[in-house]
This record gives C-alpha cells, sequence and structure tokens, in this order.
C-alpha cells in the first residue's frame, strides 16, 4: 500500500519544481533567523537569491555534527522557544549531545513520513507494531510510536531491555511487526530460541530494522530465524529521526528517501564535490520543510549510493543504497581501508559461526593490529578446539582475500560476546585509549 500516493508518486519534474520551492524558502529561513547560517554564507558570498536551481544547492556551505555541537543547546533553532513543542538529542558518545527541537507541524510531518515508511513495508491500520526502540531523547522509540499512531496501527511501546519480557510480549499480544537494531532483533531472536518460542509460527511478519549499518547477510539471518521479511528504515536525529527513508517490500534494494522533505546528495568525501547517482561518496541532506530545526548540507557521515532508477513499487523517490559505514567508523588498518559491516558480511557467510561479533583494533608499535572475536555455534564448539582452529584460519583467509588485510580471528564460546539492547559496539578501539 502507498500511503500518500499523491507525494509518493510525484512525477520527477513536479517533485523537483516542489523541492526548488521549499529550498529556497528554507534558505530565506535559515539565512533570516540562524545567526549561524547567516555567517556562514555571508563568508561565501551567497545570498538566498542565488539559488535559482536544485543544482545550485552546491553554493551553500556544509553543515557538520561538531559545528551543531558549538551551537549548544539552542544556538540553531529558527523558532521561538514557545513553538517548540519536544527536544530530542543525538546519542554523543562524549561531550554535549546536539540538541534538536521539532514544532507541531514537524512532529506532524514526521508522523506522516514514519506512515509512509510502514505502509511501505506493507502494514496498515489494524497491525500491531512491537517497538523495541528506546523511548527517551534518543528518536527511535517515539518516532516509530508516532508513525504507527499516524497510521492507525495498535503500538506497544516496548522500549529496548528485557528480553525475555520482549519474547513474552511478541508471543502474547501478537504483534505483526516489529522495530529495533538489527542486532537487537538478533538478540531477542536468541533468547526466544532459549526460551523454547519459536518465533517463524507467530503472526510478526515484518521487522523495521535499523539506527545502525547491517548486511545482507544480516538480513538473511534475521528473515530465516524470524519468519519475517526484514526491512532497512534510516534516519538520524539532526534532520528528524527514523523515517527519512526505508526500504520498500516490494523490491527491498535500497531506501526510498522521502524527497519532498529532504534534498539528498552524494558528495565526494574528501574533496565535497557532489557525485553522480550509482557513485559511492557520503550523504549530505537538507531539510526541506522542518521548521524547529531547519538543516542545510548535513554531513551525515553515512556512506551510500543513489539509485534514480525507477522503483517497481511505483514511488518516484530516489533510493539510497544500504549504508556500509560511517566515515568515523572506517578503520584504516596499515593503510587499508575496513569498514565493520565488511567484516560482518564474511562472518555471517560462514555457517558454523553465530552471528555475534566484535572487532578489536591495537597499536603495537607503529603498527596497527585487528583481532574479530565470534562465537562458535554449538555445533562447532562442540566439535573442539582443532575444528575451531580450522575455521578461524579459513575466516583469516577470507577476510585476507575479500578485503586485504591480515588479522586475528578469535573463535568464542557462545555467549561471550556481549549482546546489544540498542546500536553495537561494533569496534573497540584500543589506539585511542593510548592516545588518552
Ligand atoms: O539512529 C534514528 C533511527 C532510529 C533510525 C531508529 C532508524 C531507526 P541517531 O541516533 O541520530 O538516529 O543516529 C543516526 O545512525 O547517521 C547512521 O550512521 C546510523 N543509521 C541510522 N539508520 C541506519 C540504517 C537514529 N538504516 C545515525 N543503516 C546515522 C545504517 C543507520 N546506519
Amino acid at each position: 500500500m502507498i500511503f500518500d500516493v499523491n507525494n509518493e508518486t510525484l512525477p520527477r519534474e513536479t517533485l523537483e519544481t516542489l523541492q526548488l520551492r521549499r529550498l529556497q524558502a528554507t534558505v530565506s529561513r535559515c539565512y533570516e533567523t540562524v545567526k549561524f547560517y547567516r555567517e556562514a554564507m555571508d563568508e561565501l558570498e551567497i545570498k538566498p537569491h542565488h539559488i535559482q536551481s536544485l543544482a545550485d544547492v552546491k553554493l551553500l556551505p556544509f553543515t557538520k555534527k561538531e559545528q551543531l555541537r558549538d551551537n549548544y543547546p539552542y544556538g540553531m533553532f529558527a523558532v521561538p522557544p514557545d513553538q517548540v513543542a519536544r527536544l530530542h538529542a543525538s546519542s554523543g558518545t562524549s561531550g554535549k549531545p546536539v540538541v534538536v527541537g521539532h514544532t507541531q507541524r514537524d512532529l506532524a510531518n514526521w508522523g506522516a513520513m514514519g506512515a509512509r515508511c510502514l505502509a511501505a513495508a506493507g502494514l496498515q491500520p489494524g497491525d500491531r507494531l512491537h517497538n523495541a526502540y528506546g523511548y527517551g531523547l534518543f528518536t527511535g522509540g517515539l518516532g516509530l510510536h508516532g508513525a504507527a499512531e499516524s497510521l492507525g496501527m495498535t503500538v506497544i511501546p516496548m522500549s529496548g531491555g528485557q528480553t525475555q519480557k520482549q519474547v513474552m510480549l511478541l508471543t502474547d499480544l501478537a504483534p505483526t511487526a516489529m522495530s529495533c537494531t538489527p542486532s537487537y532483533a538478533l538478540n531477542i531472536a536468541e533468547e526466544a530460541e532459549k526460551l523454547g518460542v519459536d518465533i517463524r509460527k507467530l503472526p510478526l511478519r515484518v521487522g523495521l530494522f535499523g539506527a545502525e549499518p547491517w548486511t545482507e547477510e544480516m538480513r538473511y539471518e534475521l528473515e530465516s530465524r524470524m519468519g519475517i521479511d526484514a526491512l532497512d528504515i534510516y534516519g538520524l536525529t539532526e534532520l528528524m529521526g527514523p523515517g527519512v527513508g526505508i526500504e520498500c517490500l516490494e523490491s527491498k534494494k535500497g531506501l526510498h528517501i522521502w524527497e519532498d522533505h529532504f534534498l539528498v546528495e552524494c558528495v565526494d568525501i574528501d574533496t565535497g564535490e557532489p557525485l553522480p547517482p550509482g557513485e559511492k561518496g557520503e550523504i549530505v541532506i537538507t531539510s526541506l520543510t522542518r521548521e524547529a530545526f531547519p538543516m542545510l548540507r548535513f554531513r551525515t557521515r553515512d556512506i551510500s549510493v543513489l539509485d534514480t532508477a525507477p522503483c517497481k513499487c511505483g514511488r518516484t523517490h530516489v533510493r539510497m543504497r544500504r549504508v556500509t559505514g560511517r566515515t568515523d567508523d572506517m578503520l584504516i588498518i596499515r593503510g587499508v581501508n575496513v569498514f565493520p559491516t565488511q567484516v560482518e558480511a564474511i562472518l555471517m557467510r560462514t555457517e558454523t559461526l553465530s552471528p555475534f561479533y566484535q572487532i578489536e583494533v591495537f597499536r603495537e608499535g607503529f603498527m596497527d593490529s585487528l583481532r574479530i572475536n565470534v562465537e562458535a555455534s554449538p555445533p562447532l564448539y562442540a566439535k573442539g578446539q582443532q575444528y575451531m582452529d580450522h575455521v578461524s584460519a579459513k575466516v583469516q583467509k577470507d577476510i585476507k582475500d575479500f578485503i586485504g588485510i591480515s588479522c586475528e580471528v578469535r573463535i568464542h564460546p557462545t555467549g561471550s560476546v556481549e549482546r546489544s539492547m540498542g546500536k553495537a559496539v561494533r569496534v573497540l578501539d584500543h589506539r585511542k585509549e593510548k592516545k588518552n
């Protein structure tokens, strides 16, 4: 089902005319109301009237996460405080977070985009969503909650954690959809198996998984273990939250980004120059309708590829391929760029391993080294050390062949790698510890 057929299937020309009108309005408002944007544009000698076409977006300055932090907490707001209906904050691991505001209309738009996402996943009123994203400043919980309500579904606001209870409610309340990070879904699936519950036999039919990078191999794992369609949903606090884009059930190939609300670019990571569709780069997003916290050319640090090919679902909005990683999660090991998702893909293709893993990075002298900790499946573990050494040598070779780096692969017993409740911590970088 298409939730908002008029807007989701707009002919490209009409969509682009709408985008230009909204871009011009956003740029004017940013210039007039947010000191940071006015100064950044003045520095480049760009005025709002210079934006005459969508391609002119490249004249505008980028906005980086550090700059949002520098304007903590309210420096980037474009409306007076009495118009802000809700605040969220980005999950910063260190220092101050980025505080983001939403007006009532921003929340309504967010809900409507969320409803589009759920409908694209084949859901409708009468369906039930078990929402296991965390509620709070993180946008996952309340974002999916608003989406389900806007579509007219029943929402079960479970939040993250209490994994046994998750399994009980998935069984007893019979939801048809669930939402959480893919790594937490795996944790829930494992818990269900331990408790003797076969999720495949429940009415659950679709999972909305996002908030962290994951792979096709992980999709296969989740779909086969849970008997569901696992779809990738994308979003970020600075732009709104979950629901900036989603894969449609029809193609499961790339996430439609709601282009009537967001202008999406893909740029060269080093030079910032716009790249044509099909080329891999950093995703940059400009908001087109946000009132409280408009955003010009936000450098998401997410790496992906834009795909303008028509989609069989009938939606005309551009697709972004799976995010393969973030520029700041990229490990550079002896000159080779490595993303955790590349390691994940190889581990998950190795049948005798369990899909729980963590990567450690060390510095020995001037050399960086990598250790991958992964769990044996119970049958492999039962076979003993010699078999595990054999598998570990095979995985080391695969990593050397496919990624180009030598590393150590340690296989541990089931349950030794930390389980995720939300965004999984994939990398433990001990190099940083030394520096501090
Ligand atoms: O993670 C919002 C969200 C909640 C999205 C629930 C989807 C589902 P932040 O905490 O601000 O917001 O983190 C945003 O998470 O820049 C990406 O690096 C990553 N991310 C989000 N969705 C995906 C995805 C939420 N589907 C950051 N695939 C983003 C890969 C994702 N990475």
